[in-house]
């Protein structure tokens, strides 16, 4: 096998290659991303490229190659390398931009498999597992849920099957990097060729899971804070590091901000369940744009009442929903879920109209 096999590389995107292969380029995939130059693995070993200028200022935010893209080169030794194009990609993560309200990110592109880290320690958090979840299914990248640290669980910790009913089904694995419990589970969903990025809070534990499954120090770990369990940000760039396996495991930073763009699509796979359930009690509703606030009759307070509703994924639902609205320069509903069946237009009023069902 090839260098470049090893990396991913397949007999289609060679094919793919053949005009840039007779302008004399090369072809490389990037492991590291830095803002300037690049490391990416070509046929002759790791070279540090620099961004032909033309690509860096035609291209988009999401055009920018980004760690994890196949690129065309030129390579002269001695001349160092320069990346002149960015190759079609099989799949991009992307994020909003931290504070920039709509602007959209690329974190990763290239990536079969995207691995939603969170500790089993204090910093579990089931919400936050919700956004990144709602990202991956945007991003068409495939989720899994990593549960690490199992080791150092305390008794009452959620199980895998608790944690994925709470996800609405998602695949959940519980690990220990620490003393390899489960490794085998998640070395298993690592086909040899394959791209997974490493996706959660600094400290989750990311980076522990490369060098666990590398079975070397790949990358650099940090213990948390013990005052409140966060991470340090040791990870600052993000890196494709190809595993004894053959995987390829793509480290990133833990995100300071996770922010949520256009996610709609994603999020409404994720909550798909729960949007159903809540379609079908609000047939129930006296109102038929009740709005499941404190209008009188409201079938969706019943199910929260009577505990067969969770109330806590109705609640991250309304959040997500209504920074999704905002994010998008829309009128922000004030309501978690509005009613499917309303008949008249917006009052103004934040109530139901009052319209009863006949
Ligand atoms: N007990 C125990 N500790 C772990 C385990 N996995 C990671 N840790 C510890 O958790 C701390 C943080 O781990 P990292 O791998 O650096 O976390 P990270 O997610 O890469 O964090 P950033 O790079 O900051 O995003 C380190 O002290 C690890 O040794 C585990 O399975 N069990
Ligand atoms: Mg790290
Ligand atoms: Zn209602």
């Amino acid at each position: 096998m090839t260098v470049l096999e090893s990396y991913g590389w397949t007999p289609e995107r060679q094919t793919g290659f053949e005009p840039f292969a007779e302008r004399g380029l090369l072809p490389g995939r990037i492991v590291v991303q830095q803002r300037s130059h690049a490391r990416v693995m070509t046929e002759d070993g790791e070279v540090t490229a620099s961004l032909a200028g033309k690509l860096a200022y035609q291209a988009g935010d999401l055009d920018f190659p980004v760690t994890g893209d196949w690129v065309a080169c030129t390579h002269h030794p001695g001349d160092g390398a320069s990346i002149q194009s960015v190759l079609p990609r099989t799949g991009l993560f992307v994020r909003r931009a931290a504070g920039q309200g709509q602007a959209v990110q690329a974190v990763a592109a290239n990536v079969d498999l995207a691995l939603l880290v969170s500790s089993l320690n204090a910093d579990l958090n089931p919400r936050r597992l919700e956004r990144y979840l709602a990202m991956a299914l945007e991003s068409r990248v495939r989720p899994v849920v990593v549960l690490t640290k199992a080791d150092l669980a305390e008794q009452g910790a959620p199980t895998a099957v608790d944690m994925s009913s709470a996800l609405g089904g998602v695949e959940v694995l519980v690990i220990s990097a620490r003393t390899g419990l489960g490794m085998d589970a998640l070395s298993a969903r690592l086909a040899p060729g394959l791209t997974a990025v490493l996706l959660g809070s600094s400290g989750a534990g990311k980076s522990t899971i490369v060098n666990a499954l590398a079975g070397e120090e790949k990358m650099t770990t940090a213990a948390i804070r013990d005052s409140d369990a966060h991470g340090r940000h040791t990870t600052t760039h993000r890196e494709l590091v190809l595993m004894p396996s053959g995987a390829l495991l793509l480290d990133t930073p833990g995100m300071r901000e996770l922010g949520l763009w256009d996610a709609q699509a994603g999020l409404t796979a994720a909550f798909a369940d729960l949007e159903a359930q809540l379609e079908t009690l609000a047939q129930n509703c006296r109102f038929r744009d009740c709005r499941h606030g404190a209008e009188p009759g409201c079938a969706v307070q019943a199910a929260l009442r009577e505990g067969q509703l969770d109330r806590d994924r109705w609640q991250s639902l309304g959040k997500l929903r209504a920074e999704l609205a905002q994010g998008q320069g829309r009128q922000r509903r004030p309501p978690p879920v509005k009613a499917r069946r309303s008949t008249s237009g917006r009052s103004g009023r934040t109530g139901s109209n009052g319209v009863e069902r006949g």
